[in-house]
């Protein structure tokens, strides 16, 4: 049997904008290749970074300060990289990840307001030489993203509970990374039907997997 090459796709972007629904169609298609996958996410995707993410996103999270998040969204990732993502991609198999690294720039650079410089070294410490091969990015008001979570009927989480601008500054940060990097960010606008979104990102994922 052919050796098959291993992949990461990143599914990122807005709150709510659909990445769970979306990662869940790209699995079953892939599945349906005959692709062995791995679904994934941040922050979490191990033991301790499942740990870290109740720390993150719990609403009942005492007072945290902007660099103890970033720091701990940074060693959810060390692990994570370390743990899972690298054995399975030398093991050939396609990882789908909801959220990873570019989410740190978005929402702790860009709505934090941290430190551009050690957002990028923390990053290249967690990440260690790796990088995604594709982050779609699914683009959407996150006043909308935040209506189909609450649609959803569950409480919203701690970072949920930020204001509006502080979402709209994360998805513009989105928005501008996939400007200065077109080769590795595809942007899918979310305010369309879930059909046509489904449609757009397969295609992408058979572009990325096919090549
Ligand atoms: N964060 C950070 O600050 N720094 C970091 O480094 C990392 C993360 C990694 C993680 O939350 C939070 O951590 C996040 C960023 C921050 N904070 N915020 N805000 P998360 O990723 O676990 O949660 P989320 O971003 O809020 O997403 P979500 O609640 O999981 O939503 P989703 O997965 O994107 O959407 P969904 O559950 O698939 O869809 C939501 C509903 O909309 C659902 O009922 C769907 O049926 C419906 N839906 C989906 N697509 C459509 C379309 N196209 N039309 C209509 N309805 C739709």
């Amino acid at each position: 049997m052919a050796f098959k090459k291993g992949y990461m796709i990143v599914c990122d972007g807005s709150n709510g904008a659909g990445k769970t629904t979306i990662i869940k169609a790209i699995a079953a298609h892939l599945l349906s290749r005959g692709r062995e996958i791995v679904v994934t996410r941040e922050p979490g995707g191990t033991p301790v970074g499942e740990k870290i993410r109740e720390v993150l996103l719990s609403p009942d999270t005492p007072e945290l300060c902007a660099t103890t998040e970033l720091l701990l969204f940074a060693a959810a990732r060390a692990q994570h990289v370390r743990e899972k993502i690298v054995p399975a991609i030398e093991a050939g198999k396609i990882v789908i990840s909801d959220r990873f690294d570019a989410a740190t720039v978005s929402f702790q650079y860009y709505a934090r307001g941290l430190p551009l410089a050690l957002i990028n070294q923390l990053n290249a410490i967690a990440l260690d030489g790796f990088r995604p091969d594709i982050n779609i990015i699914l683009d959407l008001d996150p006043a909308v993203g935040i209506e189909r979570v609450n649609a959803r009927g569950e409480a919203l989480d701690r970072m949920e509970k930020e204001k509006l601008e502080f979402l709209q500054r994360a998805r513009n940060g989105y928005l501008e990374q996939a400007r200065n990097d077109p080769q590795h960010f595809m942007i899918i606008d979310a305010s369309q039907t879930l059909e046509k979104v489904t449609s757009s990102v397969i295609e992408i994922v058979d572009k990325i997997t096919d090549s």
